[in-house]
């Protein structure tokens, strides 16, 4: 079932763990459930997943969904993601306090959604803020939408229709030089997999229309350049090619590798990375390249799966180091009610991302 509880025994486990977030000054106490994660989440107050971050006015700026609970039954589209606004956070460097910035956008706010605000991100130019979001449409089929701001936090104000030329999900936006680009896709609750040739094909429903045989070409997420505005694309959306050692497309039965939603691209030393998530193996797996556009060749994975069925992170530089901040179930033991967290990640000295264990 999508989305469902690949890691029973660990939700078993941190079963006694309350559904509701703790209030901010509570801290967790070191009990079993506690010490078996190698960080703690960043915040308590609320439920928080698909933490984006940047560098904005020299502090990090966090960018996650908000996770909710809900009386919406779970299903194989992810339905029980019922997320229905935005905080923004921040924090002035790795390890100190957090502040929450409060509701920077609600979905009744945004004229052309119907619901589901799934994982969004930011950029920022002219000193301007444009938060990036996915949402299902009143047709219920994710669009891309932007909202804008003159404050890194916000409020934002969204855009009335969504962008021309986006769908399916999780957006990512990636800066290199004086160019920006959206990055987005995601099969199965995510969509992507009713679209051929970036058109929506007629009577596909549900997670497994539209997905290939097994030795198939996988779906591979999608990338366009930014226009001068930050809240159109400039140029028809061009697929990010992910290849296996032997330079082929990774296939779609490839499912330790192949790609599955939450694409994310930072540069370090020339090189372009794109990690993403595999979905229903957990990994968040990571491919490099010589141009945002690719081919990128598989390498590895960033991060080993988390408690939780999903997996959903970003990667940044904050005065000199990186990290990944990611998310997992540990405060609610329940899939659709995450936290986040970060941990310092390593490039090693010939390129490769030392992987990160979630777990002690
Ligand atoms: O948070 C809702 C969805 O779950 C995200 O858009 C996916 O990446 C997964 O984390």
């Amino acid at each position: 079932m999508y989305y469902s509880t690949r890691f029973l025994s660990l939700l078993l486990l941190a079963g006694f763990a309350c559904s509701q977030p703790k209030e901010t000054s509570e801290v967790i106490t070191a009990d079993s459930t506690a010490s078996k994660f190698a960080n703690a989440p960043l915040v308590e107050h609320i439920y928080t997943a698909d933490p984006s971050a940047h560098v904005f006015e020299g502090k990090i700026f966090i960018y996650p969904s908000h996770d909710i609970e809900t009386e919406v039954a779970e299903d194989d589209m992810g339905s029980h993601f019922d997320m229905k606004d935005y905080h923004v956070f921040s924090m002035e460097q790795p390890g100190a306090e957090v502040t929450d910035h409060g509701i920077a956008l609600k979905l009744e706010d945004i004229p052309w959604a119907g619901r589901q605000l799934w994982a969004p991100d930011a950029a920022e130019k002219d000193g301007k803020y444009f938060l990036y979001f996915p949402a299902k449409d009143k047709q219920d089929i994710f669009k891309i939408g932007v909202a804008i701001s003159d404050r890194p936090e916000g409020p934002f104000q969204a855009e009335p229709e969504p962008i021309a030329g986006t769908f399916s999900m999780d957006p990512s936006a990636f800066q290199d030089g004086e160019e920006y680009y959206l990055l987005w896709g995601g099969i199965w609750g995510g969509q992507l997999q009713w679209y051929e040739d970036q058109k929506l094909v007629e009577g596909r429903k549900g997670p497994t229309d539209g997905i290939p045989a097994p030795d198939q070409k996988a779906f591979m997420p999608y990338i366009a350049k930014l226009s001068g505005s930050m809240t159109e694309l400039a140029e028809k959306p061009k697929e990010v090619l992910i290849l296996d050692e032997n330079g082929e497309p990774i296939k779609a039965g490839d499912n330790d590798r192949r790609f599955f939603e939450a694409a994310w691209m930072h540069q370090y030393e020339g090189k372009y990375y794109l990690s993403y998530s595999t979905g229903d193996t957990h990994f968040i797996a990571y491919a490099t390249g010589d141009s945002p556009y690719g081919p990128f060749t598989y390498q590895g994975n960033v991060l080993e799966p988390v408690q939780g069925w999903t997996n959903h992170h970003s990667i940044v530089e904050f005065e000199g180091k990186w990290y990944l901040f990611y998310h997992d179930t540990q405060l609610s033991g329940e899939t659709p009610l995450r936290n986040i967290k970060m941990a310092e990640l390593t490039h090693l000295p010939d390129g490769k991302i030392q992987t990160i264990n979630p777990m002690k």
